[in-house]
């Protein structure tokens, strides 16, 4: 039989706890257009690319239908450089616990790493938090039609990777990263609330809970 050969890994939530950032940027922005945003709109951001995740909290707002395509992408750009303000001093203090252990007990297991994160601000994370080398690939979302729930950003890891999908596992902290998971075939760990996470059957609470030998038996 065989067993796991990869690992493909969600950044924001999993390596680091950037989704934190992620709503305070959200909410500055919801602040400046005149309305509040409060943190139970944090799950459904999860995961979401930052256009579709800019229509959520316009929603919130009632405003959805207040911009033209145009001024979203401004409003979306203004998020962005409030967020690249929050994490710019981001080191390798910023892993989440147990981040780098992993990656260097599967890289000592010789299982292949990728990243599937749908952040175009990942590739800094990676460098700032100084874990670039322990990727094999990492998947830029711009090269990926259809944002998470849908499988294509893990699929495109796997098939960088070489690695069919049903010897892969994907790591995620958003329901629809998991439900992606699924869609592609693959085998899912969540990270974060089982009952948030109700999609998956095995949710840790962080990275350093997971043992690499069992990551390989699944
Ligand atoms: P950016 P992940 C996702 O990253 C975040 O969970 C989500 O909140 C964010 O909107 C999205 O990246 C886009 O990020 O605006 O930096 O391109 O969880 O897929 O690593
Ligand atoms: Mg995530």
């Amino acid at each position: 039989m065989k067993m796991i050969e990869a690992v493909i890994f969600d950044m924001d939530g999993v390596l680091t706890e950037t989704s934190k950032q992620h709503y305070l940027a959200w909410k500055q922005l919801a602040e400046d257009l005149g309305f509040e945003i409060t943190d139970k709109i944090n799950e459904d951001l999860k995961g979401i690319s930052r256009l579709e995740s800019l229509d959520i909290v316009l929603r919130a707002g009632n405003m959805v239908d207040k911009f033209t395509d145009c001024e979203k992408n401004q409003l979306a750009d203004r998020k962005n450089l409030i967020y690249q303000s929050l994490i710019k001093e981001f080191t390798k203090e910023n892993l989440s616990v147990g981040a780098l252990e992993l990656l260097i007990a599967l890289k000592n297991s010789n299982i292949k790493i990728a990243l599937a994160s749908v952040s175009k601000n990942a590739q800094f994370l990676l460098e700032a938090m100084e874990i670039r080398d322990y990727f094999d690939v990492v998947v830029d979302p711009s090269e990926v039609k259809n944002g998470k729930p849908a499988p294509d950003i893990f699929l495109m890891a796997a098939q960088k990777l070489g690695v069919e999908p049903r010897n892969c596992v994907g790591i995620e902290d958003a329901y629809a990263g998991v439900e992606a998971i699924k869609s592609a075939g693959m085998k899912p760990i969540g990270i974060g609330n089982k009952e948030i996470l109700n999609n998956c059957d095995i949710v840790y609470k962080n990275l350093g809970e997971i043992n690499t030998n069992f990551i390989i038996s699944m």
